[in-house]
C-alpha cells in the first residue's frame, strides 16, 4: 500500500521534484522508509533521480504490466482487485489452475512472458517477452457447467470492444475464440474449467493478444499479426490491458444477469464467421456448409449442402 501511495504521489508529480521530506509527511513514514522503496521501485525499472537537496523526480515508467501501471485505468468492481504479475511462467493458465480454489473470483494473472503458452488440443501458443498481453482471469460463476463455454464469447467481445475503444480499430471474431485483424490472428482465448456435474468450481479465461510483437516465428507468418503490425504504431499495453478486464466484467455480468441472448447480437455482428462457407472439426466430425448465424446457446448454426441445420458447441473452423 505505501508502496502504491508513494508512486501516485511521485506520479502525479511526474518531471518534477519532490521532497523526501514532503513524501515522508504526506505518507507519514520515514525517510529511510521512502529511500528504500525508491531502491525498489528502480530496480524494477522506474528511472527515478534523487537529488540532495531537490528530492527526487520520476522520470519515466517500465513497459510493465504490473498492478501499479494497470490499475490507474482500472475501473472493475472485482475483476483484477487481486492482481498477479510474473516476469516469467510456464503458462498462466497453470499458476491460475493451481491456485484457482484458493484465491477470489476475478483474481488475474499476467505474464511479461510464458514459456510455454497454450492454445487448444495441447497447441502452443508463441507468447515473446514484453511484446504481448498473456493473461488468464480466474471466475467462480453460478451458471452450469455446459454454458461456460459461452464465456469463451463473452472474453472475445470484450477483447474487440476494448481494442475498438483504445485503437479505434475494428477486429473481428472467429468463432469461437480468434480474434481476427486484417485476416490474420491477433489474439487467441483458451477457456479451461473445473466442474462437478452441475456446479462448476472454477473457469479460467485465458487470453493471449499480440500487442506489439513484431518478429513471429515461420511457421506463423501469414497466420498471426500484432496491433503494432497492423496500426503501425506502439501500443500502451496498459491501457489496453484495464480495458479487456473493464469490458470483460462489464459484459460478464450482463451474461450473467440476462443470458446469453443480451451478447448474441454483439457476437453475430463482430463474427467474420458468419455469412462464409466453412469447414468445422468438431466433436461430431468434420462438417461442410455455410455459418448461418449463432443461435440462444452459443451455438454455431452451420447449414449443409443437404440443407440440414446443425448446431455446433465448440470446433475448430477453417474457412
Ligand atoms: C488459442 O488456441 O488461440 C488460445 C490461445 C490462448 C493463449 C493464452 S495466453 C494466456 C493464457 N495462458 C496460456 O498458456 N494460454 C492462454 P488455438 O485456437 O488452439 O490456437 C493455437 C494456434 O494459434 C497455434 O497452433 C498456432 O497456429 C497459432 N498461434 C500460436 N501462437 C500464436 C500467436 N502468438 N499469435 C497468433 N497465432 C498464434
Amino acid at each position: 500500500m505505501l508502496r502504491q501511495r508513494l508512486l501516485r504521489l511521485l506520479k502525479e508529480n511526474k518531471g518534477e521534484y519532490i521532497s523526501g521530506q514532503k513524501l515522508s509527511d504526506e505518507l507519514n513514514v520515514s525517510r529511510t522508509a521512502i529511500w528504500k522503496h525508491i531502491n525498489e521501485l528502480k530496480n524494477e525499472g522506474y528511472q527515478i533521480e534523487a537529488h540532495h537537496k531537490l528530492g527526487y523526480i520520476l522520470l519515466s515508467e517500465p513497459d510493465l504490466l504490473i498492478y501499479e501501471e494497470v490499475s490507474p485505468y482500472l475501473t472493475t468492481d472485482f475483476i483484477g482487485k487481486n492482481y498477479i504479475h510474473k516476469l516469467v511462467i510456464d503458462s498462466t493458465n497453470n499458476l491460475a489452475k493451481e491456485i484457482a480454489s484458493n484465491v477470489p473470483d476475478g483474481t488475474v494473472i499476467i505474464a511479461e512472458e510464458q514459456t510455454a503458452g497454450r492454445g487448444r488440443l495441447g497447441r502452443s501458443w508463441i507468447s515473446q517477452k514484453g511484446c504481448g498481453i498473456w493473461m488468464s482471469i480466474i471466475l467462480k460463476p453460478n451458471i452450469q457447467p455446459q454454458e461456460a463455454i459461452n464465456l469463451t464469447q463473452v472474453a472475445a467481445i470484450s477483447v474487440v470492444k476494448a481494442i475498438e475503444e483504445v485503437f479505434h480499430v475494428e477486429s473481428k471474431i472467429k468463432w469461437p475464440n480468434d480474434i481476427i485483424l486484417n485476416n490474420k490472428k491477433v489474439c487467441g482465448i483458451l477457456t479451461e474449467m473445473s466442474s462437478e456435474i452441475d456446479k462448476i468450481n472454477y473457469v479460467i479465461i485465458g487470453i493471449g493478444v499480440n500487442v506489439n510483437c513484431d518478429n513471429f516465428p515461420e511457421e506463423l507468418k501469414g497466420k498471426a499479426t500484432s496491433l503494432y503490425l497492423e496500426t503501425n504504431s506502439k501500443v500502451d499495453r496498459k491501457k489496453l490491458t484495464a480495458s479487456i478486464l473493464n469490458n470483460l466484467e462489464f459484459y460478464y455480468n450482463a451474461y450473467l444477469q440476462k443470458g446469453f441472448v443480451y451478447i448474441r447480437p454483439i457476437c453475430i455482428e463482430k463474427s467474420i464467421t458468419i455469412g462464409r462457407q466453412i469447414k468445422v472439426i468438431a466433436n461430431e466430425g468434420e462438417i461442410e456448409g455455410k455459418a448461418v448465424t449463432i443461435d440462444n446457446n452459443g451455438s454455431l448454426v452451420v447449414e449443409t449442402k443437404e440443407g440440414k441445420r446443425l448446431s455446433i458447441m465448440s470446433g475448430d473452423v477453417s474457412v
